[in-house]
């Protein structure tokens, strides 16, 4: 961010103003986290803010501090509407493209409102007024740290935000073992310790909440795990009967993807489960080295995220959408194999 922005930014903030902060359509630990985290920094500037997500997010986020006031866009949308369209200021984070905030795509676009991006994905849309992008950070939680530091504000991050930025570090850095994680990562976690972020509990609130259902979705996964090594690529699949009969409850298939990119010698990996709610085909990317899975999912799958983690989508149903899969990896083998 420039010290210009910085400067314009730290005078629209000096006096109260009716702010709105969005993370994106299915939130995870960092889009939670970074949001409430920002939230409770605008409070302490007397700001009257309300952070609306655009739809709900799984249990072993709702620990975090004031997450009960989070509006969810999908059963609340007149109140959030009416707050967007009367906002002085809106942060989105952790996104880039407005249609990733999923069914507030258009109030969002059509407010008149000041809107400050804070995200670290690759190759943002352009619709901020204020932009701090930075693809080479592990988290947005972590560009929330830098950006109440380069406000001047570094003193009053509290226990409340603390917790809620450490959150999503750990989240999205995979408890630091991404390469994404820098020294000056590791630098912002101690500091979010020493100003009151529990990070035993908080690695317990979202790790050591296991259902048993989770644990036998979690079997079924792994059951239908293939390997194809000429490809150092894995896959796995969760049709929606196999969801149904374990109970599946959102957040439950988080991290199976991981599984698959553990395997010796692979550094490919994917996981497509059945919506058949939406009639389609999640997809969820992962990969080692410099196979940009961000660049695979755009050209495949409708979707995009960071270089060695990408989310998608397809309208085809499971079988074909496998076959699909499998048909295009021959014309990536020599990236694969030199990756
Ligand atoms: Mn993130």
């Amino acid at each position: 961010m420039t010290k210009d922005a910085i400067k314009n930014i730290k005078q629209l903030l000096e006096t109260p103003k009716q702010i709105v902060i969005v993370p994106h359509k299915n939130p995870d630990g960092d889009a939670i986290g970074s949001t409430l985290g920002l939230y409770h920094y605008l409070l302490k500037h007397n700001h009257i803010a309300t952070v609306i997500a655009p739809n709900d997010y799984p249990d072993f986020l709702k620990w975090m501090p004031e997450e009960s006031k989070v509006l969810k866009y999908d059963s609340q949308k007149e109140q959030s509407d009416n707050l967007i369209n009367n906002a002085d200021v809106i942060f989105t984070l952790d996104f880039n493209a407005l249609n990733r905030a999923g069914d507030m795509e258009d109030v969002l676009a059509t407010s008149k409102a000041v809107k400050i991006m804070i995200d670290h994905h690759q190759q943002p849309d352009s619709y901020a007024t204020y932009m701090y992008s930075d693809v080479s950070m592990s988290s947005t939680c972590e560009m929330v740290y830098h950006f109440i530091d380069m406000l001047g504000n570094k003193d009053q991050i509290d226990s409340d935000i603390s917790s809620c930025l450490y959150a999503g570090i750990m989240t999205d850095t995979g408890s630091f073992r991404f390469p994404s994680t820098t020294s000056k990562t590791h630098l912002v976690v101690a500091d979010l310790i020493d100003k009151g972020a529990n990070h035993s509990d908080i690695h317990n609130h979202i790790f050591d909440t296991n259902s048993y259902e989770r644990m036998q979705l979690l079997g079924c996964a792994l059951t239908n795990l293939k390997v194809l090594p000429e490809y150092r690529t894995a896959y796995i699949t969760l049709s929606q009967d196999e969801l149904n009969q374990f109970k599946f409850k959102k957040g439950d298939t988080e991290g199976f993807v991981n599984y698959a990119l553990s395997l010796n010698n692979i550094i490919f990996a994917a996981i497509f489960i059945e919506d058949s709610q939406n009639n389609i085909i999640k997809i969820s990317l992962r990969s080692k080295g410099n196979f940009s899975v961000n660049e695979f999912s755009r050209a495949h799958f409708e979707g995009g995220g960071h270089t060695n983690a990408a989310g998608g989508k397809s309208d085809l149903d499971l079988k074909l959408t496998i076959e699909n899969f499998i048909s295009i990896l021959p014309s990536y083998k020599n990236a694969l194999n030199n990756a």
